[in-house]
C-alpha cells in the first residue's frame, strides 16, 4: 500500500462521484427502463449501469493495473476480491429510493488493498453531500459538495461530528439503530432478521432489548456514513455485498468506529462476508454494545452465498 498516493485516489475518486451525481440528477426515475435480479424488489435500472460504464472506463484510463469490481459486473461464483488494489464500486447504492425519487442514494466508490478498506467516498447528490475517508487520514463530511467556493461550498467537517472524545456509548435502550429488510425475503436469514428485529423492538419485560430507536436509510453506504458521523450508534445488515460497504466502512474506521460480523462472536470480518454490524466511534461501551447486540441475535446465524 505504501506505493499508492492513496491522496491522488481520493482525489480522483470525488471527480468520479460528481460526474456520477450529474449522471443520477438528470435521470427521471419514471422514465427510465428498470429489471429485476434476485426477485422483484431487487431492482436495477438503465441509469445503474450507465454510472457504471463511466466509472469503470474512467477507473480503467487512470489506474490501468487496479483491479475493479462492480455491482452491475459482479457475476457469482466468478468474481472475487484479491489483495491486489481493487475498486469496489456500487453506482446508485440505494436504487429503491432512487427509482421513487426518494432522495436518499448515493454512488459508493472504495478501494480496497489487501482486502482492507484503503479510500472511501460516497456522495449523496440528492443531498449534495460527500462523505470520504483515506486510511489513515481521517474522515471528512461536506455539504453542498458540488458548489464551488465562495459560492456556497460547505466546509469539510471531521468525523465524528461530536469531536474528537465523542460520546460514550450506553446501552441498547438508549442507541438509535439502523436495520435494513434487504431484498432476500424468505427463508432462515429472513426468519433471523425478523426475529431480531422484534426482539430489538420489544419491552425489556417481554425479553426485548427495548432499543432507543430503529431506522432504515435503504442504502447500506449512508448507513455506514451516519455511524461513522456519530448520527446513528449502530447499523446491522445481512446479504448486501462488498460494493454496498467497502467505501462506508473506511470512512466509519476513520471516524473511530468499528465494523465486526453481524453474526454473533466474529469480531474480524471479511469485506465480502454479506453479513456486517457496524458501531460508531465512542469513549467508552463500544465492545459492551456489541456484545448486547449479539446477545439479542442469540443463536441466529445468516449465511448469504457468493
Ligand atoms: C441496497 C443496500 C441495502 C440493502 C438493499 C440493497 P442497492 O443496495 O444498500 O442496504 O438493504 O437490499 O442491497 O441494491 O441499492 O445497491
Amino acid at each position: 500500500m505504501a506505493d499508492i498516493d492513496l491522496q491522488a485516489v481520493h482525489d480522483t475518486l470525488v471527480s468520479v462521484a460528481f460526474e456520477a451525481g450529474r449522471m443520477i440528477l438528470a435521470a427521471n426515475p419514471s422514465s427510465i427502463s428498470t429489471d429485476t435480479k434476485l426477485n422483484a424488489v431487487d431492482i436495477v435500472t438503465e441509469t445503474d449501469q450507465a454510472v457504471e460504464r463511466m466509472v469503470s472506463s474512467r477507473l480503467r484510463d487512470a489506474y490501468p493495473s487496479f483491479a475493479f469490481v462492480g455491482e452491475e459486473t459482479y457475476q457469482a461464483g466468478v468474481t472475487r476480491i484479491t489483495d491486489a488494489p481493487t475498486f469496489i464500486v456500487d453506482p446508485i447504492d440505494g436504487t429503491t429510493n432512487f427509482v421513487h425519487s426518494f432522495p436518499n442514494a448515493c454512488i459508493s466508490l472504495g478501494l480496497a488493498v489487501d482486502r482492507q478498506p484503503a479510500v472511501g467516498v460516497v456522495y449523496n447528490p440528492f443531498q449534495d453531500l460527500l462523505f470520504t475517508g483515506i486510511r489513515g487520514r481521517g474522515s471528512y463530511m461536506q455539504r453542498n459538495a458540488s458548489l464551488e467556493a465562495g459560492k456556497g461550498l460547505g466546509e469539510k467537517v471531521k468525523l465524528p461530528l461530536g469531536g474528537a472524545n465523542p460520546p460514550a456509548l450506553g446501552d441498547l435502550s438508549s442507541a438509535l439503530v439502523s436495520i435494513e429488510w434487504g431484498s432476500q425475503r424468505d427463508g432462515e436469514n429472513f426468519e433471523v432478521k425478523a426475529r431480531t428485529f422484534r426482539k430489538l423492538a420489544a419491552a425489556r419485560e417481554n425479553g426485548g432489548a427495548m432499543v432507543g430507536g430503529m431506522r432504515s436509510l435503504g442504502s447500506a453506504a449512508l448507513n455506514l456514513c451516519a455511524c461513522a458521523a456519530g448520527q446513528l450508534d449502530v447499523y446491522w445488515e445481512g446479504g448486501c455485498y462488498a460494493w454496498d460497504v467497502a467505501a462506508g466502512w473506511c470512512i466509519l474506521n476513520e471516524a473511530g468506529g468499528r465494523m465486526v460480523s453481524g453474526n454473533p462472536g466474529i469480531w474480524d470480518t471479511e469485506l465480502d462476508s454479506r453479513v456486517y454490524l457496524a458501531v460508531r466511534g465512542a469513549r467508552s461501551g463500544l465492545k459492551e454494545l456489541v456484545e448486547e447486540f449479539w446477545k439479542v441475535i442469540g443463536d441466529g446465524k445468516m449465511d448469504y452465498k457468493h
